[in-house]
């Protein structure tokens, strides 16, 4: 078999990128390890960028996103019992749109269905091969029987625990990593959300986050520590925390009801440089890492689909390799905005194990010049809607 672009890996970067390829006639095939409904049932990011909502519009799949997503033009930061409103909208021109990732990904794979693309699930050993020549392929195997596809790129959108950053020899790949001492516990229950725009908490007790995913849909977390263990958080546990850690206005607005959904999520920061081998693109979670506390993670893998795009079309339609050369050069500028931007909300926000009382002391400074100086809250705001791409 053979096709121009392989794209290994089905999540919100490759569904995205494969999208745009082919309203661009370029051929292209996703290959990907798990099925359909497991992809569906992972839940993930929550708020997208106006740079990310522009390119689900380029791509054609953006009707159920503006009918049910939900216009942010501000986020509450909570500390010393207070609620602090950051006006994105009037401080930057922006907002942002609460639209869940699962409903990103199920709208893509629909498109994609409909567009007649092929993508293939229950992918297993999937492989690239010789992509540092011109003539790569992938190998994959499928119910018992061996595959091979030739291509002319590989896009390695396959996530943070994919194949592709993995088979790029170890001499040729640099790595940044920063690990958080602390998760991120989440739940998702039917019931309405604390409030109409995100709350951001910090407080003696840890981190936590007012989220949703519609008007009847919530979404909250707290920060916990990295062995504790799913079974020691009832419903009722959770509830109690949450309410502890919010200023009394913002606990008063909770209402509980049962999770139908609880995780505990590490935090973690890493960057693979460069993004780019030969013939073999990384892109997405695949090539970088951010903590969730910027709500950059899923951004940063639409704004690698959008060079990698450019440099794609660019190839074909005017045979220019310039966009290619340039792909890992200008994604990484992005990138790294966004580690630095999540790096700075999560230490600013959580409660670190080793903070003394002098680092305690800086940590609340920070949030009351924040808050009170427009300045800083320009630049919180500017880089939350997003930085442009
Ligand atoms: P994905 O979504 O991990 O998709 C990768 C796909 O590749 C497949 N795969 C393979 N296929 C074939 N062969 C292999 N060897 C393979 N290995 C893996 C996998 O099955 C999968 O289908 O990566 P992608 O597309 O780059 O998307 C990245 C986003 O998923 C991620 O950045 C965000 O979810 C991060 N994130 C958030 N981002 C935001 O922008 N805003 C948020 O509010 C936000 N909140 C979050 C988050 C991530 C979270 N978790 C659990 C990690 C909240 C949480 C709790
Ligand atoms: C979410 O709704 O899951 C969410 C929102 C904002 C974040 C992280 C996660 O910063």
């Amino acid at each position: 078999m053979r096709t121009q672009v392989v794209i290994i890996g089905s999540g919100p970067s490759g569904l995205l990128l494969g999208q745009l390829l082919a309203n661009n006639g370029i051929d292209n095939v996703i290959l990907d390890r798990v099925d359909r409904d497991y992809i569906l049932g992972r839940v993930r990011a929550g708020v997208l960028e106006q740079g990310t909502v522009e390119l689900l519009e380029e791509a054609g799949v953006s009707r159920r996103m503006h009918e049910e997503g939900l216009r942010h033009d501000g986020i509450s930061l909570a500390f010393d019992n207070r609620l602090h409103r950051i006006d994105l909208a009037a401080l930057t021109g922006k907002h942002v749109t609460v639209y869940g990732q699962t409903e990103v990904t199920h709208d893509l794979m629909d498109k994609r269905e409909a567009s007649g693309l092929s993508t293939i699930y229950d992918a297993a050993n999937v492989q690239p091969h010789e992509f540092d020549t011109d003539t790569p392929y992938v190998t994959y195997e499928k119910d018992g029987a061996s595959h091979r596809i030739d291509c002319d790129f590989i896009a390695g959108c396959d996530g943070s625990h994919g194949v592709s950053r993995r088979s790029v020899p170890q001499d040729a790949i640099r790595t940044f990593e920063r690990s958080y001492p602390f998760g991120w516990l989440g739940i998702m229950a039917e019931v309405p959300p604390a409030d109409h725009e995100l709350i951001y908490a910090n407080h003696p007790r840890g981190f936590a986050l007012c989220s949703m995913r519609s008007e009847h849909r919530s979404r909250y977390y707290v920060q916990c520590p990295l062995d504790d263990r799913i079974e020691d958080w009832s419903d009722e546990r959770f509830w109690d925390e949450l309410r502890r850690r919010l200023p009394e206005e913002a606990a008063a607005g909770i209402t509980t009801g049962p999770s139908f959904e609880k995780s505990i999520a590490p935090l973690r920061s890493f960057v693979a440089e460069p993004m780019q081998f030969g013939r073999l693109s990384l892109v997405g979670d695949a090539a970088h890492i951010v903590p969730p506390t910027g709500a950059k993670g899923l951004n940063l893998a639409a704004s690698d689909v959008h060079y990698l795009f450019e440099g794609l079309r660019d190839y074909y339609r005017d045979g220019s390799s310039a966009g290619m050369e340039a792909y890992s050069g200008r994604a990484l500028a992005r990138v790294w905005k966004a580690v630095r931007f999540s790096w700075w909300m999560t230490t600013m926000l959580h409660r670190f194990p080793d903070t003394d009382s002098f680092g305690q002391r800086i940590q609340e400074a920070e949030l009351d010049y924040l808050v009170h100086s427009q300045v800083a809250s320009a630049s919180l705001a500017e880089n939350y809607v997003g930085l442009p791409f």
